[in-house]
């Protein structure tokens, strides 16, 4: 990018004058806490989980209906969706159960008192420790395991909130943003293709949280399902990332997963509120509209 192309120099103290533009302007804000009283509801499951289907919701999702498919029936949950586009993350209700106002958010009813569970990573890893599932006991292996899932973590934000938000959302196309983001996604999915390439799941044989939390973000790039950046950034490259994105889209589980809390695109795959294993065979959108 040459210096000219550049019309903005920032002034000498940053301030909260105007929207930023873009699709989640009507949502930024330079503040925390909430901005109405709206309580929460609660629904009759030990567990409660307020979300949205978008990668970091569907991580929360995933992982309760891989628990429920293993048998642990103390993690059926009710599902509640939180529109983030509206600014429900900013409701009293959320704010005191994820001071951050980001979705997925849980509380966990069945422990002595209430407990509240908020970041993506910290649900998993709750979750997988309260169940005994989809983590490793050996040492060695749960160190493995645990090392993806804080590798996603901290390298999401660049695919999400960086190369998707220049790439997608911003109300202008900037060159050098998106070129700095693309390079790192694709340097990450690189990463990801070589550990693929040795391993058939991140932590080693065994499918687990780490997947679980990686899937819904480089997983569904690789299928070409996010961004429509599929071409763009070459994804058919990361032949490794898309064997494992495949195997892992086949679970029922996470095909159940990705339905919750989703309130966009096909109606059959639009399940807004889950309370019911059987939701998912009743009350689908597409069902709920023609009124069956
Ligand atoms: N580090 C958080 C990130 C969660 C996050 O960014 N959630 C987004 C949706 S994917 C959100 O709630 N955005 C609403 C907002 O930014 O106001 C996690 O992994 O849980």
């Amino acid at each position: 990018m040459k210096e000219s192309d550049s019309s903005y120099s920032p002034p000498e103290v940053w301030t909260w004058d105007r929207e930023s533009g873009g699709k989640f302007a009507s949502i930024n804000r330079p503040l925390a806490g909430p901005t109405h009283d709206k309580d929460l509801p609660v629904g009759r499951h030990p567990l409660q989980l307020y979300s949205l289907a978008t990668p970091n919701g569907v991580k929360a999702t995933v992982m309760l209906e891989e628990l429920l498919a293993l048998g642990h029936s103390g993690a059926e949950y009710d599902a509640w969706p939180i529109q983030i586009t509206e600014g429900d993350q900013f409701g009293s209700g959320f704010v005191s159960v994820n001071p951050n106002s980001k979705i997925p958010a849980l509380v966990d009813h069945s422990e002595t008192k209430p407990l509240r569970v908020f970041e993506s990573g910290s649900i998993l890893l709750y979750l997988a420790e309260k169940f005994a599932a989809l983590l490793p006991t050996d040492r060695a292996q749960r160190t493995e395991c645990l090392s993806w899932l804080f590798w996603q973590i901290g390298s999401a934000p660049y695919l999400g909130g960086g190369f998707g938000h220049f790439y997608a959302y911003a109300p202008v196309k900037l060159e050098y943003p998106i070129d700095r983001f693309a390079m790192e996604t694709k340097r990450q999915l690189d990463v990801l293709d070589r550990r693929l390439g040795e391993y058939t799941f991140l932590a080693g044989e065994d499918y687990t949280i780490a997947d679980i939390a990686t899937w819904p973000w480089y997983g569904a790039l690789v299928l070409g399902q996010l961004y429509e950046a599929g071409d763009f950034l070459q994804v058919n490259e990361y032949e490794h990332v898309k064997r494992w994105a495949n195997q892992i889209a086949e679970r029922p589980a996470v095909q159940r997963g990705r339905m919750v809390n989703r309130t966009w695109g096909e109606p059959e795959g639009q399940l807004h509120e889950r309370h019911a294993a059987s939701d998912f065979e009743t009350r689908t959108q597409d069902k709920l509209e023609r009124g069956q």
